[in-house]
Order: structure tokens, then sequence, then C-alpha cells
């Protein structure tokens, strides 16, 4: 598959970033897993640096690999986060996340790194975000028809994860998601706070001003966009 050795290069990109001694957090998703791979190749050849994850998922990855996991405790302050995006806005490379289900863990370990770098192949950019993807919302199990009520005020479809085997879908935090679609977003760092305000709600999938990077991979090569 060409896009998986484009996204593969992205990652390789990403991952040359890391330094010795960094604290760097992991992302989740394809792309993300691409990047961790990259890392242990560093790290087989002898880089060290400690990483926080942000899932069970690519914890697994990262520790199978050998690399250092940490935690908030020993460093509250990230160097570095690497992660994949669902969209990414071009003008202003505001994101939505979350379709891999980690957005709460991802958005603590992006708000807690100095530089957060973000991998995608070019379908994943548009003009406005909500284009495509809806944004998942992380609630809290109690009272979720309620909360889901409040957020179709705010102008979306809402519909409950659900798994392909047609389980629950549960966060590695124990709860739910809410894919609110609203089509096309006018003003992103208002919604996310319209989205926040809501009592059950834990954290939105929307990514306002959070953005050092963005690595591009695309037919025609990798492309850097900064903010
Ligand atoms: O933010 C997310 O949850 C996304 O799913 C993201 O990490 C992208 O995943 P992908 O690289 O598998 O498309």
């Amino acid at each position: 598959d060409p896009m998986v050795e484009l996204k593969r290069r992205a990652a390789e990109e990403a991952a040359a970033m890391v330094q010795d001694g960094m604290a760097v957090g992991l992302g989740t998703g394809s792309t993300a897993a691409l990047m961790i791979d990259a890392l242990g190749r560093r790290w087989a050849e002898g880089l060290r640096f400690v990483g926080i994850p942000t899932s069970e998922r690519s914890a697994e990855q990262a520790r199978a690999l050998g690399i250092t996991l940490v935690d908030f405790g020993s460093h509250p302050q990230l160097d570095l986060a690497i992660d994949g995006a669902d969209e990414v806005e071009r003008g202003s490379l505001d994101l939505i996340k979350g379709l891999g289900g980690a957005l709460l863990r991802e958005k603590i370990v992006a708000a807690a790194a100095r530089r957060f770098v973000v991998i995608v192949d070019e379908g994943k950019l548009v003009d406005h975000l909500g284009s495509r993807s809806p944004v998942p919302v992380e609630v809290t199990p109690f009272g979720w028809e309620s909360t889901a009520r409040q957020l179709g005020e705010l102008g979306a479809r809402v519909a409950l994860r659900i798994k392909r085997d047609g389980e629950l879908f549960v966060t590695d935090g124990g709860n739910l998601i809410l894919d609110c679609t609203f089509g096309p977003i006018a003003h992103p760092r208002a919604l996310e706070a319209s989205i926040g305000h809501i009592v059950g709600v834990i954290e939105s999938g929307l990514f306002v001003s959070r953005t050092s990077e963005v690595i591009v991979a695309g037919r025609d090569g990798l492309t850097r966009l900064v903010a």
C-alpha cells in the first residue's frame, strides 16, 4: 500500500525529532504506531529517552520495543508529543482527533508538551474541521443520554459509539464516546468551549491552537506545515 509507505516516511521524519534525554508523548493510531516502530529502531541503535503513552495499546507497543515508559509524576512536562489526527484544518492547523478513542489521554499529553507534532496523510487536510469527521466527545457513563441531548442542542447529530461486535465502546478511562456530527465548523474554539461546558462531558476531540507542526505525507512527498 503506497499510502502506508508515505505515512511511514512522515512517521520517521517525526521520530527523527526525538533527541537523547527527551520526554516524549507517544500518540495512538495507525500512523502513530509507525512512529513508535521508528522510535523502537532508534532505541535499538542506542537512542535513550522516556515516553508517556496516550493509550494502553501504544503503551504495550512501546514496552515490547523496550522503550522506557514514565508517568506525569516524574515528568509533568514533556519536550515533544507526536500523534496522528483525523482532520487537520489547513489554515489554522486545528484538529479533530478521537476516532481512535484515545482523545482524552491524547489531549492531556499534547497539553503537557512544549512541542506537539502531528503526522497525517494528505487525505486528512480540510478547509473546515467537521467536513468529514464527527467530533468525538468523551463522556461519563452516568447520565450519558442527558449529556447527548445537550450536545444535540448545540446542533450535532449524536451517536453513541458501538464496537464492530455490537458492544459499547469503552475508553481506557472507562468512559463512553459520543460521535457528534456538526458538519463544517465555523468557530472551532467557541464550539470546543460550548461542548466543554456541558455537565457530563470529559473532553472533546477538538484540538484548537495546540499544534506546533504538521508533517503531511502526500503522493508528491512530505510537506511540513508550521503553526
Ligand atoms: O486521534 C485519533 O484518535 C485518530 O484516530 C488518530 O490518531 C489517527 O489515526 P490514524 O493514524 O490511524 O488515522
